[in-house]
Formats: structure tokens, C-alpha cells, sequence
């Protein structure tokens, strides 16, 4: 069995992360069974999250746990596609998690009121002494790290209008398809759920999450996926 190590979900998502959303969007469309195991990012072999274990196998990295998923339990999503299909594909992914990815995440971090409540979140549980210095040393930790992958490096106005034109280039993309490839989802609809997903229906406003929300198509796919793949845990939330 897939044990699939992510935090708790919270803020009606499947996980705050990103990439814990991709992974398990991925499996639940592949139809891999496999069981959850709280973990955070001190616990896991890249100290990133998601990760898996599968037997004696420890695996970090979402796109290296699907590929190895799809080693092991086949490619049912993604081995129709065309060379050229893939080849896009691959460029998307990595508009979404290189690019977005670090403007949604400078949107959580970096702006004090969605700071406030995600702190509220990450930091539920301490005791008060803690709380009273730990999330800003982590936040000036986190902004330093935006500073060292370039994100961090511009003004705020900047910073949105890079997330705005990556929306719009992957709502051009999908145009009034029910996927980014036609009517079946491939894994590279897992990670725009995973990115996009979680700036659309997550508490943290900015100017890519009213982008998302003006387009009617874009946001009527990722209700779409989280109808199809997640219905559980909107009756969770209800
Ligand atoms: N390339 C990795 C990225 C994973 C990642 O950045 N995870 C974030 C949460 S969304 C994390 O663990 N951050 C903690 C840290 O960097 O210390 C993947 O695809 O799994």
C-alpha cells in the first residue's frame, strides 16, 4: 500500500500544499489505493512534503513519486498523449510549479493579513510563549528563500503580474476543454488542480486569485476536478 505523507487538510482543500493536492489528485485519477500518514516537512527525506513510502521505498517529490507510481502501477493518464501533447505538458507543469507555485506562496507569507490566518493554521498548538517569536522567525526564514529563488527579488505589483500572465497563459491553453489535453485528465491536470486549485478556493486573496475567479471556464474546470475526485471532502466541509 502507498502510505501518502502530507498534513492535515485545512482550509476546505484537500491540503494546504500545492503539491500534496497534485499528488493526491494524481492517485485518486489513477485509482492507486492508498492511505494517509500526517508528516510535515521536518520529517520527510527531502524536508519538503509530499513524500511516500511503499514497503522499504521512501520516495520525496511529487513528480518522482508519479514517475515511480507509473513504473509501478502503469500510465493510465498520461500514455496517450503525444510526444508534442507531453512535451507541453511538461513546459505547463513547470509554469505552474516554478513560477505560480512561488507567487501564490509569496501571497501566503509575505502579505500580513494572509499571513495571519495561515499562521493561525501552521502554527495551531503552540504554546503561547513560542508563538510569540516562532512564525515571524520562520516567515523572515521563508521570505529569504524568495529572495534566493528570484520571486522574492520584486516589487508586490511585479510579483502578481508574473502569477496573472501564468493564469492567463494556462486558461489560453485550456480553452473550453474539459482538461488540458480534451476529455480525460493526464497528471498535468493533477498539478494545475494542485496550484491553481488551491489560489482559487483557498482564504488568500490577491490579484491571481480574482484572475482565476473573473474566468468563468478556467474556474469550472478545477470545480470540475474537485466534484469528480474530491466530493468527499466537500461533504467534509459542508
Ligand atoms: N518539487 C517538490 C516541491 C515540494 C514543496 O515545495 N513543498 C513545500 C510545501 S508546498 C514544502 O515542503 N516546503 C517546506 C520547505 O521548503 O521547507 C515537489 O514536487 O514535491
Amino acid at each position: 500500500m502507498i502510505i501518502l505523507h502530507q498534513p492535515k487538510r485545512a482550509f476546505g482543500l484537500p491540503c494546504p500544499s500545492a503539491f500534496c493536492v497534485k499528488l493526491e489528485a494524481y492517485l485518486r485519477m489513477a485509482e492507486i489505493p492508498y492511505e494517509l500518514a500526517e508528516g510535515e516537512p521536518t520529517d520527510a527525506p527531502k524536508g519538503k512534503i509530499p513524500w511516500i513510502t511503499h514497503g522499504d521505498t521512501e520516495i520525496g517529490d511529487s513528480s518522482l513519486i508519479i514517475d515511480y507510481l507509473k513504473a509501478e502501477f502503469g500510465d493510465p493518464l498520461d500514455s496517450n498523449l503525444s510526444t508534442t501533447e507531453w512535451a507541453l505538458g511538461h513546459a505547463v507543469q513547470k509554469m505552474l510549479e516554478e513560477s505560480l507555485y512561488f507567487v501564490s506562496s509569496y501571497s501566503k507569507w509575505a502579505e500580513d493579513d494572509s499571513f495571519a490566518i495561515y499562521a493561525a493554521e501552521l502554527f495551531q498548538g503552540m504554546p503561547e510563549e513560542q508563538l510569540a517569536y516562532v512564525p515571524e522567525m520562520v516567515r523572515g526564514k521563508v521570505i529569504e528563500k524568495f529572495k534566493a529563488q528570484g520571486i522574492g527579488r520584486h516589487a508586490k505589483a511585479e510579483v502578481y503580474q508574473i502569477g496573472v500572465k501564468d493564469v492567463k497563459s494556462f486558461a489560453a491553453l485550456l480553452g473550453e476543454q474539459d482538461y488540458l489535453f480534451g476529455d480525460k485528465p493526464t497528471s498535468f491536470d493533477a498539478s494545475a488542480l494542485g496550484v491553481i486549485g488551491n489560489v482559487k478556493d483557498g482564504p488568500f486573496g490577491s490579484p491571481v486569485q480574482d484572475a482565476i475567479l473573473a474566468n468563468a471556464t478556467l474556474s469550472a474546470y478545477i470545480d470540475r476536478m474537485r466534484l469528480t475526485w474530491f466530493s468527499d471532502l466537500i461533504e467534509e466541509v459542508a
